[in-house]
């Protein structure tokens, strides 16, 4: 079969911090303002995707967008030399400078929608970089994330990439994060399953708490410009009580890979009619059963699913067939998650081993394995078309993990990004690692 799932992380930059910025994401607001490890924090990430790659043989990666953002701190009417900028902003708005040096690009899953092309009605594959419009650090990804991609995708005869929703409430998209594309092992069409969590009906349920960041309106726009047939899409609500028990994306609650879906009873609203819709939708595609296991709450609380973040665990499908299922350390920590993934390698499916990975830097932000993996599904001609630098070989991981040894800090605090010296320093990485990767430099450092 030539159509093959690549797994786009996303490098950890080098200003990797705790800025408290996210409300509605409990690791994030816990975690704020500690003193981060950028240099762990890239190298967690990197032995990740070295994990992946030896694993699967098909690991990219995207690079960290250029930070600082001093441009924005002058928009919002800080002035004179950079330095100065700087420290205005950190006696006047502190959480403004570590928005605009926030590395939140790392969580890929939140980079983009992507649809492949068996999907698509002009059989192109169809990206839609996410405006992530809902926080402010995040919706300075959205148009460098646009650049890059049709930097690596640059073909408009076979990849087709969309600019951004409007940045507007009615449009709030997060990417990936809420969308899973289900697909019968040996066949090519998918089921692409739309989550959000906030209706475009001002009558349904809304969380009452935490923001809802995916509106109904921006998932169907993304499928209406992606193409889908009407039989190949399904929609479905978030359960209002987990994004207020701090699911903030539904793959906090819901992880699906092929013909599996893995998700904890409360994440959906109308949970047992939406899966039997999703269900008979997927039989009637291809023709297989859709195997889903749901843990209940007396299993895994939803404090538990949050903390141990089980259902953002990646799975891979390796090379000799079987998958795996990539959980962060946490849930080896958390006994009813261990319980769980017991149940879910004796239960009679393809997952059939479970790996543990420490990834506490990205972990204590909100980010566990599947937030930093972008999966794009990739046919022969797209796979030689698509820019070769960004492929995870051994000679590149060597490279990059050199490069971060010598570019990043070992420690970073809110404090320390009033250093005017962490601009020059993070430039320069991020110049260098243009060279690495063959990618303009203009691209990566966002420049005209
Ligand atoms: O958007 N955290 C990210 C975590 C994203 C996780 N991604 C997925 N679930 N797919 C977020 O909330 C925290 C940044 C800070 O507080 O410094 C942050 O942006």
């Amino acid at each position: 079969m030539s159509n093959q799932e690549y797994f786009f992380d996303g490098l950890i930059g080098p200003t990797h911090n705790y800025a408290g910025l996210s409300f509605g994401n409990v690791a994030s607001e816990l975690h704020g303002h500690e003193v981060a490890n950028p240099r762990a924090a890239a190298l967690q990430g990197l032995a990740k995707m070295k994990r992946v790659a030896d694993l699967t043989g098909r690991q990219c990666l995207l690079p960290p967008l250029r930070r600082p953002r001093l441009e924005l701190l002058r928009s919002l009417g800080f002035s004179g030399m950079d330095a100065e900028v700087i420290d205005q902003a950190f006696k006047c708005r502190p959480e403004l400078l570590a928005v605009c040096y926030s590395a939140s690009s790392m969580w890929t899953a939140n980079a983009a929608t992507v649809s492949p092309s068996a999907d698509c009605g002009d059989g192109r594959l169809h990206l839609t970089p996410a405006n992530l419009q809902s926080t402010l650090h995040r919706s300075m990804e959205a148009n460098s994330t646009a650049r890059n991609l049709k930097a690596i995708f640059n073909s408009e005869e076979l990849f087709c990439v969309h600019q951004p929703l409007p940045a507007q409430s009615w449009f709030a998209d997060e990417g990936a994060a809420n969308h899973t594309r289900f697909v019968a092992p040996g066949q090519d069409a998918g089921l692409e399953f739309f989550v959000f969590g906030l209706p475009s009906d001002g009558a349904g349920v809304a969380p009452q708490k935490f923001p809802a960041r995916q509106t109904q309106m921006a998932s169907e726009t993304v499928a209406r410009r992606h193409q889908l047939s009407p039989d190949q899409i399904c929609f479905g609500q978030q359960n209002p009580r987990v994004i207020d028990a701090g699911v903030f994306h539904n793959d906090v609650i819901a992880v699906g890979h092929e013909d599996v879906l893995l998700c904890h009873r409360q994440a959906f609203l109308n949970q047992s009619d939406l899966l039997g819709q999703l269900s008979k939708q997927f039989e009637r595609l291809t023709g297989t059963a859709l195997c889903i296991i749901e843990f209940s709450e007396a299993e895994l609380s939803l404090q538990d699913a949050v903390s141990s973040y089980l259902f953002n665990s990646q799975l891979v499908t390796r090379k000799d067939g079987g998958v795996s299922l990539i959980c962060p350390v946490e849930c080896e920590e958390n006994q009813a998650a261990r319980e769980c993934i017991g149940k879910v390698v004796a239960s009679k499916n393809r997952i059939d081993e479970v790996i543990f990975l420490d990834l506490r830097q990205s972990m204590n932000n909100g980010g566990g394995p599947a937030c930093l993996r972008l999966r794009v599904v990739l046919d022969a001609r797209q796979q030689e078309a698509m820019h070769q630098g960004v492929i995870l070989t051994e000679l590149l991981y060597g490279k990059l993990t050199e490069w971060v040894c010598r570019h990043y800090r070992e420690s970073l605090s809110q404090e320390d990004l009033r250093d005017p010296g962490l601009v020059g320093e993070t430039w320069e990485a991020i110049e260098e690692l243009s060279k690495i990767l063959d990618l303009p430099s203009q691209v990566l450092l966002d420049q005209p």
